[in-house]
């Protein structure tokens, strides 16, 4: 069982899989790019940690971003450790979204706790646990705080399965993503939906993969695209990403508190 450990840059992950690997090595790169594949051995387990490059999303505009979506689609990652910046809660969750997209097995883990209770920022982390249907923790990697019970998650597996996530897209997206999945059919263990969302939001990488199997879903999106632009005047990707935002700011309005 492999988990990968994805976050943004500089959120901590590095030191989070210090704590929780007890060694590691670089097995070579990742197919395709040059960026070195690193995988730990999680302590007092069987299971493996992948550490990736740190991205802000999975739409794949450089050979880090590439190697997210790599693990995803050619399944490495068949679990996720998502590491989110508790100080800045609501750039961290815009790829907390994609990630919980895939439906795989996931926890997230609010690093950097000590910067935002610096703040004054206190974070219900169970109300956020709910609120996306997975298993929140709290830690501050860089002196080991919470590592040891994130550790524990490993001995047994899978993951947490988390609870169904999905966010509703526009209907005319909706009704394309429909489209898409019955051309996609029963081919392949891939999550399906997942990939539906990112070749709308125009993750080259997908869209070079599924067009190879499944040549009739560019005229799917195109039509789509006429439409809601008919309808609305913007892209698909556009309006997804509005879309979530709108359910990141709702959502941290919800989870934080400012005090003093
Ligand atoms: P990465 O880029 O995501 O791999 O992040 P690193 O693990 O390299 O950490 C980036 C910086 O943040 C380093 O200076 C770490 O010592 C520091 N850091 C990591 N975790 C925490 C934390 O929980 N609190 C604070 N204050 N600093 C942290
Ligand atoms: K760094
Ligand atoms: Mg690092």
């Amino acid at each position: 069982m492999n988990t990968a450990l994805f976050g943004n840059p500089n959120t901590g992950k590095t030191s989070l899989f210090n704590q929780i690997t007890g060694s590691y090595e670089y097995v070579g790169n990742w197919s395709g790019v040059t960026v070195d594949k690193k995988v730990g051995k999680i302590k007092d387990s069987m299971q493996s940690l992948i550490d990736l490059p740190g991205v802000y999303s999975l739409n794949p505009l450089s050979n880090d971003e590439r190697v997210a979506s790599i693990a995803l689609l050619q399944e490495e990652a068949q679990q996720i450790l998502n590491i989110v910046n508790a100080n800045q809660l609501e750039r961290s969750l815009y790829l907390t979204i994609e990630l919980l997209e895939t439906n795989l097995p996931q926890v997230v883990v609010l690093n950097m706790m000590d910067l935002a209770e610096k703040r004054g920022i206190s974070i219900h982390l169970e109300r956020l646990g709910e609120l996306l249907g997975v298993k929140s923790y709290s830690a501050v990697a860089r002196k080991g705080h919470g590592c040891e019970e994130i550790t524990q998650l490993f001995k047994n597996e899978p993951l947490h399965s988390s609870a169904p996530f999905m966010i509703s897209y526009h209907p005319i997206i909706e009704a394309a993503i429909a489209r898409m999945l019955t051309e996609i059919g029963e081919e392949g263990n891939m999550k399906k939906r997942w990939v539906a969302v990112q070749y709308l939001m125009n993750n080259e990488l997908i869209q070079l993969e599924m067009n190879k199997k499944f040549p009739g879903l560019s005229r799917i999106k195109e039509e789509a695209e006429e439409q809601l632009f008919k309808a609305a005047g913007h892209s698909a990707e556009d309006d997804m990403y509005k879309t979530r935002n709108a359910f990141i700011t709702q959502l941290v309005e919800q989870v934080t508190e400012q005090q003093g």
